[in-house]
Order: C-alpha cells, then structure tokens, then sequence
C-alpha cells in the first residue's frame, strides 16, 4: 500500500515529487515488521494516526482506558513473542499505560508503548504546552529502553531499534516517543521507504556453553530426590516439545509456576503441583527452566524450602539472575529453547530414571491431595464456595483444554490456581510476578484477538472493577468472551463490618450486586448463577455460542480468607495484640 501523498508545487507542476509523512512512517515501519495490530486510546495527537493505521490494514482496537489497553499488548507480547503494541495520547495517556509498560517489564513480556507527546521546544522550557510532560525521562526507569523519533527519517530505525529492545535477551516493555510535530513532518516518499527497517533475527538464539550444560546435567545426575520448576520464560519460549521431552526423558518431577501450568498437563503423572509443600521442602537438587527465585519461590530459602540442603540449577537468558537470591551451582545461560535442547542432547540415550523412592513418595502425596480435595469440589452449595463454583470450572476447561482461562483476584486467583488443571500451553494467563489486579479485561480481549480462542475470565468481584468498563470493549468487537464474577461482596470476604461510624469497612462493596447488568447495558448475555448447576449451564451456553456473556457467580461473602493464600505478607500491629 503507497503512503505516498502528491506535493502541491506550484512553481513545477511538472516535476511532482512523491511525498510521504510520519503517519504513514510510522504505519510502515510496523507493518513491514509485522506488528499489525494495536491496542490503545484515540485522542490528540494519535487520533488521524489510528484512523489511518485502520485505513491501511492494522487492526486497531479502541479501549476505554490506556491500562487496559496496555495489559492486552502486555499479554499480546507473551503470547506471540512479538512486541505487544499500545498506542497513547500524551501525559495522562501516556501515565495510564505506564503501569502496563512497567507490568511487561516485571514479568519479561516484550511490548512497546507509543505515546504522542507534546511540542519538545515548549516541553523543555516548561511553558505548560498542551498534556505537557518529559515522558521519555518518566518512563526510563520502568522499562528496558526508551526511545524519542524528532525526525520522520529516523521512524524506521527508532521502531527497529524498540523491537529489538523489546523482544532479545530477556524480553521486556519499551517506550517510543513520537512528538505530535513528527507525525505531520513531511520527506520524499523514496527516500522515507528506504529509511525503513527490517528487523533480521530481532531475538537471536543464545547458545549456552558446552562446560555449563555439562555442569548442569552432572549436578541433576547426582541428585537423590530431583525437582524440575517451570516458570512462564518456559512457556513464553514456546520449546514446548523439548521442554515435555526433556522432562519426560529425565523421568523428574516437575512444578509448574502458574503461567507454566499446562506446558505440560497438570495431570500429567509426573507433576508435582499437588505436592508443592513437600517436594520444595525435600528436593535436594533444583532445576529452575525460566522461573525466578523471587517471592513467588520464596526467594529460594526459609520455612518453605525445608531444612535439607539443596543445589540450584537454573536455566535463563539473563546472566544476572543467577545468584540473586541463593547459590546457583550450575548457571544455564541462554535462551530456553537452545538450552533445553543442549540439556537434551547430553543427556543421551542411556540416562537413569529418577530414583523410585522419591517419585513413589511423591506420587502417593498427590493422590493423598487430590483425594482430599475431590469431594469439596463436588459440593452443590447455595450461596456457592470457592470449591463447588471452581469445581464446576475445572471440568470445563477439561473438556475444552484449548480455552484460555484468564484469572484474577485473591481467593479467586489462589484457589482457580490451585483446582483448575490446565493441559495446553499459554492458556493460563493471570496477575503475573506483582500480582497486580486489573489485567482481566485487557488479557481476556487480547487473548481473544491473538489466538482466536474462546476466552473464559475467572475473576473476583473487586479485581473486576479495576477493568470492569472493557465489557463495553468486549461488547463492541463482538469477542468470544465469558467472564465469571466469583461476586462475595467484596475483598477477600464481604463480611466486615466498620465498628465505629456508619462508613462501610474498606473491604467491602454494595451487597447482593448484579454484575451482570452491566453485560447487558451494552448487548451481551447476563446471567446471575447462585447454584454450580446454573454456573456449569451459563459457561457451557457461552463457551458454545462464543457471544460476549458475563455471568455474576453469588458467592458465600464468608468463604474467603484474608489475602487468599499469601495472608501471611501483611504486616502485623504489635498495638492490635496488646
Ligand atoms: C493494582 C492493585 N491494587 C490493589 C491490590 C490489592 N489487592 C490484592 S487482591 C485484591 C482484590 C481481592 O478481592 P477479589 O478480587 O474480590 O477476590 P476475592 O478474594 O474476594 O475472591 C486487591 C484489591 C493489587 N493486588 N493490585
Ligand atoms: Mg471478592
């Protein structure tokens, strides 16, 4: 497609001079490199700049904040391991999708956030331009790169130079700044298609040492009671098959952190999730493919890693993640793919199974676990549990293993963590390494967009609100999405009560909402379920018919506990206790 516009000269109407602008650069520039779609928010000075993006064939979709719009190119990121794409306008556009930025950052997904920004003479000189504000120096600090376009010859290299911070080594969120004055700025139309860039092998492989690789598999073969941990760097490398092979072949038990379940299926015989406690307290040595020793592994030390000493093996991209919380004996520097694939080869034909005594144990803890759990998740109560709600979801996404599920809450996040098995890759998608509430709607939308999957969003009431107006988003693009309120009145319970003055407690919302009102206000299916039966009828109706549904799910407001499972984070007043 020509972005080419004709000049009006006037003086030599015989020598008309093909002319191209910013706009049509910028359009370009990410379409030659695939990036072909965008999430965003019109307004000045991005406005004509979204209008003719949709012209020329990106698939824009509009949201109704730039948060939401940012976590959908977060999540596109992951999914694709191309950049994510948010589009903002300036200063509160921009600090509206900055949470996303540092979100896609935090947790390794490759994005980049464009901004418009204002006139830099004025900016500089702190005249109080229009949305005036140093973006590129605010977003620096919160993400890998940062990148400001003055002249519309530089667009090419400026967009090649975001993709490439965004999505090599390990991934991460990136932010351009495009001034309004660059969009309008005019060049030669040859000269502007020759100043384009085609991003070659934007995240080239990262072989790993032979010496380490042989380290590693040493430390695993010396190991009495091994333990594999698959972190979301595993999924997002999308070496599915040798990762699966690779643990299959080495017959270890393996735990998958919660974007990495269903990289290989939690009911797989070898995993571990129902065991958790015991096997991070017992294992002596630690294979660590894509997952942090970071908050979520408790820092790889303490109470919950028992008193048994153990060896860490970690596999990542980024050299400076080992060591950062414990000793790592054999560092595995490279990308997952190139690495699991090393690890593999040496392995060669002849590598012993893991010791019986400890995959026996391990095997007789998970069904003791399981067993526990079968008939709570059974129960047909009314006002539901958490159990007899998630136990109905759980077949669900057993009989239809190729949905996404998206989650977000405290005890809906913990406990869906915990019940719902998943079987195939990426199809779990929730809170990430912050635990941040608010992506729900802006994964889901995107999740929708990129894969082209039913969608099913799992989410407390109060993680809802943060997003809650995308349903209108939802509605609009026609998506095959189902949201599921897990609606207990409130944060963590809906059951306190403000001892001293008339205010609600702060955690607590208007009782007896009806979520599902907000679905229809702008045509799409709500349903209020206050039994398993009605929530197992509504999901089905709405993963079949593939129309936008939101379903308020009546919880028991007493059913939840504080902070779901990590209660143990909050600090405690000495005061409170005297
Ligand atoms: C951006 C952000 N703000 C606030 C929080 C604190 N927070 C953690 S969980 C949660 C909501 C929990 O309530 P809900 O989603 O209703 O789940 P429930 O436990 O009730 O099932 C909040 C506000 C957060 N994690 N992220
Ligand atoms: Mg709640």
């Amino acid at each position: 497609m020509s972005a080419a516009v004709q000049s009006i000269d006037a003086k030599t109407p015989d020598a008309e001079q093909e002319l191209t602008d910013g706009f049509h650069l910028v359009i370009d520039a990410l379409k030659l490199n695939g990036l072909t779609t965008i999430y965003g928010v019109p307004g000045i000075p991005i406005t004509d700049f979204g209008r003719m993006a949709q012209a020329e064939g990106i698939r824009v979709l509009s949201f109704r904040h730039e948060q939401n719009a940012g976590y959908a190119a977060a999540i596109a990121g992951y999914l694709t391991k191309r950049p994510g794409v948010c589009l903002t306008v300036s200063a509160p556009g921009f600090l509206n999708g900055l949470t996303a930025l540092a979100h896609a950052t935090t947790n390794c997904f490759p994005m980049i956030l464009i901004s418009g920004s204002s006139e830099r003479e004025i900016v500089d000189l702190q005249q109080g331009d229009y949305e005036e504000m140093d973006q590129l120096a605010i977003a620096k600090p919160l993400c890998k790169a940062a990148f400001r376009v003055l002249h519309a010859a530089d667009i090419g290299i400026g967009l090649a130079r975001a993709i490439r911070a965004a999505v090599s080594g390990r991934p991460g969120g990136v932010y351009l700044d495009l001034p309004a004055k660059l969009f309008s700025q005019v060049m030669d139309a040859k000269a502007g298609e020759k100043s384009l860039v085609k991003v070659i092998d934007a995240a080239p492989a990262q072989i790993p040492a032979p010496a380490a690789v042989k380290r590693a598999l040493d430390v695993l073969k010396s190991a009495k009671r091994p333990l594999i941990i698959l972190g979301k760097g595993a999924a997002y490398a999308q070496a599915d098959d040798a990762i699966r092979n690779l643990v299959e072949k080495s017959g270890v038990p393996f735990l998958p952190m919660s974007m990495a379940k269903g990289l290989l299926p939690d009911t797989h015989p070898q995993c571990a999730g129902a065991a958790r406690s015991t096997v991070l307290k017992d294992a002596d040595v630690v294979m660590l493919i894509g997952a942090r020793l970071n908050w979520l592994l408790s820092h790889g030390k303490g109470k919950t890693w028992g008193e048994a000493p153990k060896k860490f093996i970690q596999i990542d991209i980024e050299p400076k993640e080992m060591d950062s919380n414990v000793e790592i004996v054999a560092p595995v520097v490279g990308d997952i793919g190139s690495c699991v694939s090393a690890l593999l080869e040496g392995m060669g034909n002849a590598w012993p199974a893991a010791p019986a005594d400890w995959t026996n144990a391990i095997k007789t803890k998970r069904e003791e676990n399981v067993a526990k759990m079968a008939p709570r998740l059974m129960n047909n109560n009314s006002p539901m549990d958490y159990h007899g709600a998630l136990g109905v979801l759980r077949t669900i996404i057993k009989e239809r293993p190729e949905a996404i599920l998206v989650n977000e809450g405290a005890n809906t996040l913990d406990l869906a963590r915990g019940v719902i098995d998943m079987y195939q890759p990426r199809k779990r998608l929730d809170v990430g390494t912050w635990g941040v509430m608010g992506i729900g709607m802006g994964y889901a939308i995107a999740a929708a967009i990129e894969t082209g999957k039913p969608v099913l969003a799992v989410e407390g009431d109060s993680a809802f609100g943060f997003s809650g107006m995308e349903v209108e988003t939802i509605c609009r693009y026609r998506l095959p999405v189902c949201i599921v309120i897990f609606n207990n009145d409130g944060i963590y319970r809906g059951t306190d009560v403000n001892s001293v003055g008339s205010d609600p407690a702060p955690t607590v919302f208007v009782k007896g909402s009806r979520y599902d009102k907000m679905m229809e206000a702008f045509g799409g299916v709500g349903v209020n379920a206050t039994t398993p039966d009605e929530l197992k009828r509504a999901v089905n109706e709405a993963m079949d018919s593939g129309k936008p549904t939101l379903i308020n799910a009546v919880i028991d407001p007493a059913a939840g506990s504080e902070s779901g499972r990590i209660g143990n984070l909050n600090p405690q007043s000495v005061l409170k206790k005297k």
